[in-house]
């Protein structure tokens, strides 16, 4: 390796060290308001930097399929037992690359091709992995999917409709009953589908991608132990490195291990690991339980604040970390896309989602989606939602004016400037 080689990146690649250093400036100055996404911690990116990322790993601890891995293996028994004392489970897979593949990685293990699933919808809240007919999920397993009950006036429609849940299950006698949504605001129970999955026989999955750090801090109920299988991002709410992981009963440890590795992935992503490890030590840490506090808090008042600007809020408010807009009836002419779009401009950074039943398609849809995570963990609290749901009225109201979006755009800045998640960052 030449001396240049081991230079900095920014000797060795200006090029690329520039893209970083403006996505660094674009999440310092900017608002980050994608409910799946977070600020982590500079312990957990330097673990995810590495050198774990030269290693292969093919295999289990003390089972690898290649040498030297006595420090890959202490890694990953160490991120095993801390995310098992964690929630209380039985047995963790911490290799799946990402909450897709663990999903996957369930159906591979526990079901055949072809076989009955029982999942929420798309359009309803349910993921892509819950069915979709665009997903390898929806093309391999025969999907039946439920919803959530009509809107109501006084904001107590649009929750999970358990009676569908159960009249479904009933019907079709599925393999696996799933729960766990992408777009949804409130805590999703799992004991009503454990009786469920039990007067039908049918195995329970719980996808706890985006409530993993509500439930780690205490604000969700636990599905470990409820559920046969639980499946979870350690990204989202819980903080850590972009990955998946995989908690079950011993009963299903084999099946589920050997779907994981060999069945779908190859050679475990070793530093990110690592960097799971870690965030799974900071879940533990009582700051973490007011940290989870917070974002629920900071949600609420969000959604007060958009509320009073005058936008219907999908099932009423919120009960988690996110919030589901329905802009139809603040605009009836205003496209998520649009929303987002200017949003963008006015640097709110957000995601069109669709509202249950929405006439638009998925790529336009009629509403947006607002999560609380980032900004919490970069300390902003339940004045600066207040600020926030008043500038998104204010881009919202005047989308088409670029004065407004800029004027915007530098309150945004300001506001940033004080919020600052890394404070000491240094890009070299
Ligand atoms: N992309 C994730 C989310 O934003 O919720 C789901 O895959």
């Amino acid at each position: 390796m030449s001396i240049e080689d081991q230079g900095s990146l920014f000797d060795s690649d200006p090029e690329v060290a520039k893209i970083l250093a403006d996505e660094l400036n674009r999440q310092r100055t900017t608002l980050q308001l994608i409910a799946s996404e977070n600020f982590t911690s500079p312990a957990v990116m330097a673990a995810t930097a590495s050198v774990l990322t030269n290693k292969y790993a093919e295999g289990y601890p003390g089972r690898r399929y290649y040498g030297g891995n006595v420090f890959a293996d202490a890694v990953e028994d160490l991120a095993r037992e801390r995310v098992k004392q964690l929630f209380g489970a039985e047995h963790a897979n911490v290799q799946p690359h990402a909450g897709a593949s663990a999903n996957l990685a369930v159906f591979l293990g526990v079901a055949q091709a072809g076989d009955t699933i029982l999942a929420m919808r798309l359009d309803q809240g349910g993921h892509l992995t819950h069915g979709s007919p665009v997903s390898i999920t929806g093309k391999t397993y025969r999907f039946v999917s439920y919803g959530v009950t009509p809107a109501k006036e006084d904001g107590s429609g649009e929750r999970i409709d358990l009676d569908l849940v159960r009249d479904l299950a009933l019907r079709e006698r599925p393999r696996i009953i799933v729960a766990g949504t992408t777009a949804y605001t409130r805590i999703i129970d799992p004991v009503p589908f454990r009786e469920i999955a039990d007067e039908v026989g049918a195995l329970f999955m719980f996808d706890a991608a985006h409530p993993a750090g509500l439930i780690a801090g205490g604000e969700h109920p636990n599905p470990v132990g409820v559920a046969d299988i639980v499946t979870f991002t350690t990204h989202k709410t819980l903080r850590g490195p972009r990955g998946g992981a995989i908690l079950c009963n011993q009963e299903f440890a084999k099946a589920i291990d050997a779907a994981v590795f060999p069945g779908l992935q190859g050679g475990p992503l070793e530093h990110v690991i690592a960097a799971k490890a870690v965030a799974f030590a900071e879940a533990m840490r009582p700051s973490f339980k007011d940290y989870a506090s917070r974002v629920v808090t900071n949600a609420a008042a969000l959604a007060d604040a958009l509320a009073s600007e005058g936008f219907r809020l999908v099932a009423g408010g919120t009960e988690n970390h996110q919030i589901i807009v329905d802009l139809r009836t603040f605009d009836a002419d205003l496209t998520g896309k649009a929303a987002q779009d200017a949003l963008d401009r006015a640097g709110i950074t957000c995601n069109r989602n669709q509202i249950p039943d929405d006439p638009r398609s998925p790529f336009v849809t009629s509403g947006l989606r607002l999560g609380t995570p980032a900004e919490t963990t970069a300390n902003m609290g339940v004045v600066e939602m207040a600020t926030i749901g008043s500038l998104i009225g204010r881009v919202l109201r005047d989308h088409e004016n670029e004065r407004v979006l800029s004027a915007v755009r530098e309150e945004v800045r300001v506001l940033c400037s004080t919020f600052d998640p890394y404070p000491d960052a240094i890009v070299s």
